[in-house]
């Protein structure tokens, strides 16, 4: 930190900051992705602690299906969603949404029956009353397509300051821990500029996040004992005894467990959500000071994200679900993994290959190391995030019986600011006048 003379006179300079900070953040950066978590946040709350984990889930991805359809003036492509259209029937992989989405003939049908045709859908839509009519009244229409030529083209939206997004979300990060009201459970978006960020399949992901002080000195290839003395020296600790590290409790990150245990360092054993503990590593003061381990490749995406705005690093490698996903402690044969980590099935090699995954041959060999800026190569870009239940970086849903919630939410983005995000809705505040947080 620079010393800072208070008694020296004001300058331009002193009232530069706050329109800096305006300026910096791009448009991507100022689409309101927390309005989309809090609406799903808030849609799950009714549904934690009661064990069901599909429930939850689908709360989650219908509140922000609609609040992005309804609310949120972009057109974006889902790249990390739900999973592939068949398998899921919202925010699925290569969904288009957003309110300058292209609508599906189904879409416009139902508008149609609904209502009328509203005069707001030009200008993004260059579809005349009598196409709509054409399309709407039949049977078969969810099959027929609209001409490309009829939509406005991304580049059209572009010049009228409309940003085309790539969507990658995890609606609700930790089912688990929603459905059984544990730590952690989350709700997360993030937007990039189209085509900046890899479309991982949903397999696992071997993943090495820290924060920025130890940023583009680590390795993943590395001995252990040597990121962690990167990583102790970096935060000027005395000794690797006073780093926490943060793993998933499975059988796969077994080996690496009893080797960070045997350098000296604390293991934070998790049983799920490792996207919001690696995002922790890069937060002063979250008592996390690294991520090590195998999880889920589409949460390491997102992770890269927000890992990317707060100036940390994650390295990481794709691995196959082959891997054990038991908990080391649930059974005695869990506890060792022989498998190899790289030997994909044939159908994760086809799924790798339609995703266009890059440099395929070196992912199967186990030495494809994706960097920050492979995962994540967008200058502008915003990530949000609320919490379910409460965590390591947010604090849950609060539903007040006579109508309204408190929520915590955290944003970040190309810019580098962070905004953590109290939100209190109150319905009656003669009932329930808004107080300060914590108090
Ligand atoms: C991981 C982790 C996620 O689910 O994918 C985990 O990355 C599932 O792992 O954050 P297993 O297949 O070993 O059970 C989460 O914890 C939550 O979605």
């Amino acid at each position: 930190m620079p010393d800072i003379d208070m008694n020296r006179p004001l300058e331009r300079s002193d009232t530069f900051l706050p329109f800096q900070m305006m300026h910096e953040a791009g448009p991507i950066e100022n689409v309101r992705v927390v309005d989309v978590t809090r609406a799903a946040a808030v849609a799950v709350k009714p549904w934690v602690g009661r064990g069901l984990k599909n429930e939850a889930d689908q709360a989650a991805v219908a509140a922000m299906r609609r609040m992005l359809n309804r609310e949120i003036p972009v057109r974006g492509t889902v790249v990390i969603g739900e999973g592939e259209r068949d398998k899921a029937p919202m925010l699925y992989i290569g969904e288009e949404v957003g309110i300058y989405r292209r609508l599906t003939p189904y879409e416009l049908t139902k508008l149609e029956l609904l209502d009328s045709v509203p005069e707001g859908m030009d200008p993004f839509l260059k579809l005349s009353r009598e196409d709509l009519l054409d399309l709407g009244v039949f049977r078969d229409v969810r099959k027929r397509k609209i001409p490309e030529e009829r939509w406005m083209t991304d580049e059209e939206l572009r010049e009228l300051g409309i940003p085309v997004v790539d969507i990658a979300t995890d609606p609700l990060e930790g089912t688990t821990p929603a459905a059984y009201n544990l730590e952690g459970a989350t709700t997360v978006m993030a937007m990039a500029e189209r085509g900046t960020v890899l479309h991982a399949p949903d397999i696992y992901m071997e993943k090495l996040v820290v924060g920025p002080s130890a940023a583009g000195q680590v390795d993943l290839r590395a001995p252990v004992k040597e990121n962690l003395e990167v990583i102790r020296r970096s935060l000027r600790r005395d000794s690797v005894h006073d780093l926490n590290i943060v793993v998933m409790n499975r059988g796969r990150n077994k080996a690496l467990i009893d080797e960070i245990r045997s350098c000296g360092a604390t293991v934070k054993l998790i049983e799920d959500c490792d996207m919001m503990r690696g995002i922790a590593a890069a937060i002063r003061g979250s008592q996390i000071h690294a991520l090590f381990g195998i999880g889920a490749a589409p949460e390491g995406v997102l992770t890269a994200i927000a890992i990317k705005a707060l100036g940390g690093e994650i390295q990481a490698r794709l691995v196959s679900r082959n891997v054990n996903h038991r908990d080391i402690a649930a059974k005695d044969d869990a506890a060792e993994d022989t498998t190899n980590a790289f030997a994909f099935s044939q159908e994760e090699i086809a799924r790798m290959k339609r995703m266009k995954v890059p440099e395929i041959e070196k992912v199967l060999e186990g030495e494809k190391i994706f960097h920050t800026e492979d995962l994540c190569s967008s200058k502008d870009f915003v990530f949000g995030a609320t919490g379910v239940t409460t965590g390591d970086l947010l604090k849950g849903v609060i539903v007040f019986q006579a109508g309204g919630a408190i929520t915590d939410s955290l944003k970040i983005g190309g810019s580098g600011i962070f905004h953590t995000i109290k939100t209190i809705y109150i319905k009656d505040k003669k009932r329930n006048p808004v107080r300060m947080p914590g108090s």
